[in-house]
């Protein structure tokens, strides 16, 4: 089984995050990574082929440096990665990125399933699963919990706060994975030095033969308009019992409609 997994570069949520004049990220003022919700995705596809046969490619769409999240991906045990780079593509949406992606993806050719995290954590959109789903017209399950290949067919489980979902879908298929789903593994010493062998190809929206005028910020059909950082969380009220904290404490949960 082929499995492609997206993996998506992001900024570290651990620094501080900033942006440009024109709304996009800042880039270069904070240290980026995978972002973490897409190990889960890795992880999945390595133990499904781990249990079968077949080969796992990362691939990202993004700046120079993203090619630290295909990286990452070959650690934990990815067979091979893409990257797809272009001085266009700075500022695309989802839209934009999902149509590169779908490309990208039909350029590989012969893919059983494509997994994805269940968002990104800088624009955490969560729409990219289902827009590639449509673009490749191929069955989508988002918010797998749980999932098996038997065949050609999927069985995933989605859990929500009252029920829990199993369904089918035939491959290939588009998934996105939950962080429920499994544990992903720290890439060893031994994965380190074998990634450093992996072949990663770089693809530009030429090899693509996708139209710059299709991506980056002036194609965008949902540019950010503006941004401006949260207020810092104000310090809690502190209710000290001198004999009545209870009363206190309930007329404070009661203002707040809680009670
Ligand atoms: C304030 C703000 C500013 C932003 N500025 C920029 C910017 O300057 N430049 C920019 O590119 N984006 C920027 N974005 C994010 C932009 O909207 C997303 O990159 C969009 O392209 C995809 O949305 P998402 O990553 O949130 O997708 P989601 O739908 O949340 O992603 C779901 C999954 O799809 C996969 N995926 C998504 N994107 C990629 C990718 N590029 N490569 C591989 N896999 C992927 C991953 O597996 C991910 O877990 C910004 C967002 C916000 C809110």
């Amino acid at each position: 089984m082929n499995i492609v997994v997206l993996v998506k570069y992001v900024p570290d949520a651990q620094g501080d995050r900033s942006f440009e004049a024109d709304n996009t990220t800042d880039r270069e003022g904070v240290d980026g990574l995978l972002s973490e919700l897409d190990e889960y995705a890795v992880e999945e596809a390595l133990t499904l082929v781990e249990s079968g046969d077949g080969e796992v490619t990362v691939l990202t769409m993004g700046p120079d440096d993203a090619a630290a999240a295909v990286k990452k991906g070959l650690q934990m045990g990815a067979h091979k990665g893409v990257h797809v780079c272009d001085d266009a593509l700075a500022g695309s949406d989802a839209v934009a990125t999902s149509l590169v992606l779908a490309e990208a993806i039909r350029k590989l050719g012969q893919v059983d399933l494509v997994l994805t995290g269940l968002a990104s954590t800088d624009g955490s959109m969560s729409v990219v699963p289902a827009m590639l789903a449509e673009r490749l017209g191929l069955p989508q399950v988002t918010f797998a919990s749980e999932l098996s290949v038997d065949g050609s067919t999927l069985t995933a489980r989605r859990d929500d706060e009252s029920a829990s979902l199993t369904v089918e879908a035939s491959l290939p298929a588009v998934v996105s994975v939950t962080d429920q789903i499994n544990e992903p593994r720290y890439p060893s010493f031994k994965g380190i030095m074998a990634a450093k062998k992996k072949p990663v190809e770089t693809w530009s929206l030429a090899d693509l033969g996708v139209d710059v005028a299709q991506v980056g910020l002036d194609a965008s059909w949902s540019p950010v308009t503006a941004v401006e950082a949260r207020p810092p969380r104000s310090q809690g009220e502190v209710v000290t019992d001198e004999g009545e904290g209870g009363k206190a404490l309930a007329e404070f949960l009661a203002s707040r409609k809680f009670v």
